[in-house]
């Protein structure tokens, strides 16, 4: 039954899980609340990295005894498998947790069945509470987990137009400088940052995460080029070592680049995507940056392969030059690709629009 205080505390369960966003890959971001049996708040947690212990288990230790006929709010249904740590079903139970409300059932297949089992106990189990919330901040996770591949945010910066570079192809600074702050926050949480040979050649960028404050993060994102004819100059800055990189290559392509090389099969259109997602998925990268350039974000849309937006959009206007978006299968207006917003907020004197496909 549902009580006064649930939606608040699992409001700020879900804030806890957001804690963990950018260090608890492979594994979910998930936030618990423990309210003691007079509904007072008595321990909270979250988890932190793959390996340490769930969001439950640290928040049934702040709790100790209090948990004792309590409540505990879940973002994610609490997992029945012994795993790197053991079933926080049998934690739940052990500290004699009277209801459990958790947001989002668990779709791991070795990890569910923990609702069921509880009930089996005599806990009262509730599921769905803000379940929007709790599947945005962990959308990454319940992606790849779903779809068994990597996530994807497409990040774009723009003018007001929809321009990324004048016609004569300067881009430099377009977006403000607290703008370009936020995206390597952005890149900071994600796995991989994913960007195509056109843009490696053009702007010779370093792809890593520099944001102003040094975070929590264990390991620098992956740095993965599509790269089907192996074109990356063994002098570009993205080989330079600072950070781990993956030139994904067509599976004929010879190459004597001695750097790190995903082959790929080749379609007609270019490299298979879909593999290459799922290949990355299967070296721990739940969720990636997609960057650079236009050709490359108007395949990944095309296949159906972008979960998410985020565009940076300047103040100003162009009128000519490159849109930011380049061939996306779309021919006419009944092929439109439709979002819908998610936030909108101002970076600076910049809009930062996030947005993800609308359900069909
Ligand atoms: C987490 N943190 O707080 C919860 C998880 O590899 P393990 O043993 O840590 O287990 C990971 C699985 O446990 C994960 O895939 C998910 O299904 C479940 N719940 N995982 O990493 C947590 N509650
Ligand atoms: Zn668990």
């Amino acid at each position: 039954m549902a009580e006064p205080l649930d939606d608040a505390t699992m409001a700020r369960a879900v804030e806890l899980a957001a804690y963990g966003l950018g260090t608890t890959s492979p594994n979910p971001v998930v936030g618990c609340v423990i309210l003691d049996a007079s509904g007072a708040p008595a321990g909270e947690g979250f988890h932190a990295r793959r390996g340490g212990p769930h969001a439950e288990v640290v928040a049934l230790r702040a709790a100790g005894v209090r948990a004792r006929g309590g409540t505990a709010y879940v973002t994610l249904e609490p997992c029945d498998h012994t795993g790197s740590t053991g079933p926080c079903t049998e934690a739940l139970l052990a500290a004699g947790i009277a209801r459990v409300v958790y947001a989002v059932a668990d779709p791991n297949p070795v990890a569910a069945g923990g609702a069921d089992r509880l009930r089996g106990h005599g806990v009262e189990v509730e599921q769905g509470l803000l379940a929007e919330e709790a599947e945005r901040v962990n959308a990454a996770w319940l992606t790849s987990v779903r779809l068994g591949r990597t996530h994807v945010t497409w990040k774009f910066a723009a003018t007001l137009d929809g321009r990324s570079a004048a016609a004569d192809g300067t881009s430099k600074w377009i977006t403000s400088p607290e703008a370009r702050e936020d995206v390597h926050r952005l890149r900071a949480r994600a796995d991989a940052i994913i960007a195509g040979i056109g843009t490696i050649l053009a702007d010779d960028p370093l792809l890593t995460a520099r944001p102003p404050e040094t975070g929590a993060r264990r390991e620098p994102p992956l740095r993965v080029v599509v790269d089907t004819g192996a074109r990356t100059p063994a002098t570009a800055r993205v080989l330079d070592g600072s950070a781990p990189t993956l030139l994904a290559i067509a599976a004929t392509t010879e190459t004597t680049l001695d750097a790190g090389l995903l082959r790929l099969p080749y379609r007609p259109d270019g490299l298979d995507l879909h593999a290459l997602l799922r290949e990355l998925r299967g070296r721990g990268v739940v969720s990636a940056i997609l960057e650079g350039g236009p050709t490359l974000a108007g395949a990944f849309l095309r296949e159906g392969l972008i979960d998410r937006v985020v565009g940076y959009v300047a103040p100003a206007l162009l009128g000519s030059g490159r849109a930011a978006l380049g061939q996306a299968g779309v021919s006419t207006i009944t092929g439109i690709h439709s979002l819908v917003y998610e936030e909108v907020s101002l970076i600076g004197p910049d809009l930062r629009l996030i947005a993800r496909p609308a359900p069909k």
